[in-house]
């Protein structure tokens, strides 16, 4: 039998495994296998979105070990995300519905804003405006108002927690002004180039956790560049993995890990979806965190260039 995952628990008593399967990239193809390996080895949370277009994919994996008794739908954690283009009040519970049966679910254990921004409803993921030049179509929906119609899905009993994505401090305080449910956690690009320490810090006077997402440093973003730093060959990262004969991707983990943090690496090779989950039996000093927080160089790797110039862009204006 497989592991039990450490847990946290959120500001509303629910737990959340620590470490879940990333599935943004992951190909359909590749996804449901992937999805049946991590549960066999003991993976309990997966983290889909609407936008990744895979979702019927990693719901058949859970499904097929579902049905094969390994796990029950109870023992699992399973977050998705609300796209930009849902952001209008009276869209936000059909959107759920969507992801709800793209996944073969009836509930989820997590749903989150996944940008602070809204896009123009009804013309696909990525609608441009009208002067045709790749330029994307915003909406006015002010993120308080989807919040707003989030709320009622917990009480539904469709979700477990809500929470958001990509917030700014700023974005989560207006947002606690008039929560009546406070989110349980704000999911974030975060990695030795990117620790967020400052937003940490108010996530946690706050009660919120922080997700980290691209832990690995995102290599595989469709927009990465060769004169980009490569986090998992960062020589810095390379030289404590080999005097604690770890890969750089434990130590990645493990740092997330030690901070307090949730972390959702990616993975579709077998090989790598069980060695970044075979962190549980070492922890970093005190002094190798202190080195690891050192290597910040304020890298985002997930920056939504394209989406500069909406009123709810997070990270414009230097705008932690
Ligand atoms: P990541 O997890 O930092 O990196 C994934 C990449 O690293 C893949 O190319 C993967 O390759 C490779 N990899 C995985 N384990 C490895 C290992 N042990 N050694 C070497 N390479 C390894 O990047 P990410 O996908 O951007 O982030 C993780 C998850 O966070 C996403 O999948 C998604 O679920 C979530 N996310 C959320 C947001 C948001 O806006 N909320 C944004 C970005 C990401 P293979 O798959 O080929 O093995
Ligand atoms: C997509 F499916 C398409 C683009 C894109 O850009 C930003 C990063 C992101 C996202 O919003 N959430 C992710 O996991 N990746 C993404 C996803």
């Amino acid at each position: 039998m497989a592991a039990k995952v450490p847990v946290r628990t959120f500001n509303n008593g629910k737990t959340v495994p620590v470490i879940g399967l990333g599935t943004w990239k992951s190909a359909p193809g590749d996804v449901t296998e992937a999805v049946k390996y991590a549960i066999d080895i003991g993976y309990r949370h997966f983290d889909c979105a609407y936008v990744y277009g895979n979702e019927k994919e990693v719901g058949e994996g859970i499904a097929a070990k579902i049905e094969e008794g390994i796990v029950k739908r109870e023992d699992l954690f399973i977050t998705s995300k609300i796209w930009n283009t849902f952001h209008k009040p009276d869209l936000v519970r059909g959107a759920l519905l969507e992801s709800l049966k793209n996944l073969n679910l009836t509930y989820l254990d997590l749903y989150l804003i996944h940008w602070p921004l809204a896009y123009k409803e009804g013309d696909g993921l990525f609608p441009e405006d009208e002067a045709g030049q790749g330029h994307l179509s915003f909406s006015n929906v002010d993120f308080v108002d989807t919040w707003k119609a989030m709320e009622p899905l917990v009480g539904e009993g469709l979700v477990k927690s809500i929470g958001v994505s990509n917030f700014n401090m700023r974005q989560i305080s207006r947002l606690l002004d008039s929560a009546v449910i406070k989110p349980v956690t704000n999911q974030v690009e975060c990695h030795p180039y990117l620790n967020q320490s400052r937003l940490k810090d108010y996530c946690d006077t706050h009660g919120i956790l922080i997700t980290a997402y691209s832990p690995l440093g995102s290599p595989d973003r469709p927009w990465a560049r060769c004169d980009e730093p490569v986090l998992l060959e960062d020589p810095k990262v390379l030289a404590i993995a080999k005097r604690l004969e770890k890969t750089p991707a434990q130590v990645l983990i493990r740092y997330q890990i030690d901070r307090g943090n949730i972390v959702i690496p990616k993975s579709v090779t077998q090989q790598r979806i069980a060695s970044n989950f075979d962190v549980f039996d070492f922890k970093l000093s005190k002094e190798d965190m202190k080195l690891i927080d050192s290597f910040d160089r304020d890298l985002r790797f997930c920056g939504m260039a394209e989406s500069l110039g909406h009123r709810h862009h997070p990270f414009e204006n230097n705008t932690f």
